[in-house]
């Protein structure tokens, strides 16, 4: 049997014969990874440990939080607060930035995560997780602010997700392609699974939240009509649809086999830009997406090109097969001629 090689060996060789993973990026990542193994512990427990169920608050976004919410993104704090390579964290479950005490070494990097993302699905037992991108503090800016933050997807120096399924994978891009590693529970480490992550430029498959389509725009309306007609259609083949309500689940099934994700804006609150959160949803798995040959926009322009405004603004998101995210891409900028 091959042996594997755990995420610590995989991040000290890309270090040694790459160079371009900081060995301050590297401890970040690893501490990430293992706060994703304490969050997978009580993910896993469900009923049997007191887990499930809302914690009776609600979170900036004026979401109700789910007990897990709340301690995964305790987990999250606590793991990363101490160790000397952050400034500051972001969190979907906060509504300002959380700098690191002065007890504590100040480093260079920025983390932003949500925490535990698909809350809706911890109660009936379907895959959610964690995501997380991390951005280098400005050079020579005093002290650390919210502003400081507000840098596109494109200055993202690294970004990944743990997803806590049938299996606990967390994937991972610095720049240079995706890798994922599957949590070995014997051994209690992730251990490479697959490299170089490939989406494929076509597919057959979508993955769109149907019961909004009533409040959609025209030019998604047109897409997914066009999807629905099958060989019959324009398309002149059939797809398949899928919709797990947690953009990790969804997002993971489209690296591991192609497909389009979106979520676009509707007419239900028309002066949102999105659901979908940019600063730790959709910049990370764009950052993913793109570096395995996919593509993401915002239904108009590449959402790593977005400049952010606000540390929870919303965004709307077409991402995964290049050929299908730049067709749903043309169907909007058509409309706007
Ligand atoms: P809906 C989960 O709450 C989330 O933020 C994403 O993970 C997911 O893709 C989306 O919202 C699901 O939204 O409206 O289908 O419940």
């Amino acid at each position: 049997m091959t042996r594997r090689i755990s995420l610590t060996q995989y991040l000290i060789e890309q270090q040694r014969q790459h160079g371009h993973i900081p060995q301050e990026l590297r401890l970040l990542i690893e501490v990430v990874a293992r706060a994703c193994k304490r969050i997978a512990i009580s993910v896993n427990k469900g009923a049997l440990g007191d887990v499930l169920g809302t914690a009776g608050s609600e979170n900036v976004q004026g979401e109700v939080q789910k007990k897990l919410d709340i301690i995964a993104n305790e987990v999250l704090i606590e793991a990363n607060e101490w160790g000397g390579h952050l400034a500051a964290m972001a969190s979907e479950e906060m509504e300002g930035i959380y700098l690191v005490p002065n007890r504590f070494p100040q480093g260079e990097y920025l983390l932003m995560f949500d925490p535990l993302d698909g809350s809706s699905n911890i109660d009936v037992n379907v895959s959610i997780g964690t995501i997380f991108s991390v951005l280098k503090k400005p050079e020579g800016s005093k002290g650390v602010s919210e502003e400081d933050f507000l840098q596109p997807g494109s200055a993202q120096a690294a970004a990944g997700y743990c997803v806590y399924g049938p299996q606990t994978t967390l994937v991972l891009t610095v720049g240079d392609g995706v890798t994922m590693f599957t949590l070995d529970r014997e051994q209690g480490s992730f251990v490479l699974t697959q490299e170089n992550v490939r989406i494929p430029e076509d597919t057959k498959e979508f993955a769109i939240n149907m019961s909004n389509m009533r409040h959609w725009d025209a030019p998604v309306k047109r897409y997914i009509d066009e999807c629905l007609a099958g060989e019959e259609g324009p398309r002149g083949k059939n797809f398949n649809m899928r919709w797990i309500a947690s953009m990790v689940a969804d997002v993971h099934r489209i690296l591991t086999r192609g497909g389009v994700f979106m979520y676009p804006w509707d007419r239900r609150e028309p002066n949102k830009a999105g659901k979908l959160r940019l600063m730790y949803e959709a910049n990370p798995m764009a950052f993913l997406v793109e570096q395995a040959g996919g593509a993401a926009t915002n239904a108009r322009e590449r959402i790593m090109d977005l400049k952010p405004t606000k540390l929870h603004e919303r965004v709307s998101v077409v991402l995964g097969s290049r050929n299908e995210v730049e067709r749903v891409t043309r169907y909007h900028l058509e409309q706007a001629q």
